[in-house]
């Protein structure tokens, strides 16, 4: 019988070479990311990223008490995945109020939220201070959680609104209470599929070059891939090579996010639901290819609850959050639940044979009674 810490040999042949390589220390390539896509040994590179996982966080699997504000979700990029989304004046459209936003924290004045997630669409109506105003009521109503809010994509369209620089708008921004920027926004960095599915929206060199300011800025912010629409896999290994160089050079990122493709009321209502094989190999590569982030994120809402907990020994380490109230996804069909207990993320982490560490947005231990 084996160990539960022994390792799985791979049967692929390509992956003990990818193996060897990362033992050695040495950085794995686009040809290594796609061998890792073309191999059917799941479980082979599961095992991989498992020892590479166990090295950096050990048992330890990592969650946070959050809460998500969509603010807004008038847009004008109108992409072509999005199911969220709404022209002015349509059926469903909405715009919070600092007001409608303070209502939603107090709400939950009485829960340990560690984290405040907001983002919204690009609503051409609202002013900067709006903005402001927002950070300013949930920094009041909230001083002790962090505000991660704001895509990259959304605060390039706040420096064009300021009419200052993208560091002069982080600089208001933070004054006003953001802390940490969340991943959304670059989807996957191709012109091929930006073309196709999101031409309103930045491309890859602007949503990295306003990263690259949100790190230097002193901001740490997270990195997402959007898949299982058109992308091919170079298309995926790509973009994890331009979120590794970034990261080479500022250190800013905290986790990786894959974000798998739910099609319902989308504008590819066409595409079937990613498998699990897909979803796991995902979140494997990602762990083998991102050797420079801490943190890779199995987010429930995407790819279920059932198949996050398996990821956690496919190389991921986090669980992201409670969310409490998920929109965007459940808009496109996500069959997960809105949000979790405490005690049901703790179980999943139990369960799977992991010691759960409730931690807040920079992944310092919370204290729980
Ligand atoms: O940028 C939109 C994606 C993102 C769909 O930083 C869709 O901690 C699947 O970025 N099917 C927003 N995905 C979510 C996001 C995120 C989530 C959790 C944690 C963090 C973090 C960031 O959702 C968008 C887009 O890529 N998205 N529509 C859809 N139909």
């Amino acid at each position: 019988m084996m160990k539960s810490n022994q390792t799985v040999t791979p049967t692929d042949p390509s992956l003990v070479e990818i193996r060897e390589k990362i033992q050695c220390g040495i950085r794995l390539n686009a040809e290594d990311g796609l061998s890792l896509y073309r191999s059917p040994d799941l479980i082979g590179i599961g095992a991989i990223a498992d020892e590479v996982r166990r090295n950096r966080h050990g048992r330890n699997a990592f969650f946070v008490y959050n809460q998500h504000i969509n603010y807004t979700n008038v847009c004008i990029n109108r992409c072509k995945f999005c199911a969220f989304a709404r022209d002015k004046g349509d059926n469903g459209a909405y715009t919070m109020t600092a007001d409608d936003v303070a209502e939603r924290i107090s709400a939950r004045k009485d829960e340990p939220v560690q984290e405040i997630h907001m983002v919204g669409g690009i609503n051409p109506e609202l002013p900067f201070d709006y903005y402001l105003e927002l950070l300013a009521t949930i920094r009041c109503l909230r001083p002790t959680a962090t505000i991660k809010a704001f895509t990259a994509v959304e605060i390039d369209h706040l420096a064009t609104l300021s009419g200052n620089t993208i560091a002069g708008t982080l600089d208001e921004l933070k004054q006003a209470g953001l802390s940490m920027v969340p991943g959304g926004g670059a989807e996957v960095m191709s012109d091929r599929v930006r073309n196709a599915l999101f031409p309103n929206k930045i491309n890859g060199e602007r949503w990295l070059s306003v990263t690259e300011e949100i790190h230097r800025a002193g901001l740490v912010s997270n990195a997402t891939m959007l898949y299982g629409h058109m992308e091919t896999k170079e298309e995926r290994i790509a973009h994890f090579i331009r979120l590794r160089e970034l990261q080479d050079r500022t250190g800013g990122f905290s986790a990786f996010i894959p974000l798998a493709f739910h099609s319902k009321n989308t504008g590819l209502d066409n595409l079937a639901q990613t498998t699990a094989f897909d979803d796991l190999k995902t979140v494997a590569i990602a762990r083998l290819m991102l050797d420079n982030f801490a943190h890779i994120k199995a987010y429930w809402v995407m790819i279920g609850e059932k198949l996050a907990q398996v990821a956690l020994s496919f190389g991921a380490d986090d669980l992201d959050g409670t969310i409490i109230e998920e929109t965007i996804t459940h808009m496109a069909g996500a069959k997960s639940a809105k949000g979790l207990t405490r005690t049901q993320i703790h179980d999943m982490i139990t369960d799977a044979g992991y010691t759960p560490v409730e931690r807040d947005a920079f992944y310092q231990p919370v204290l729980t009674n």
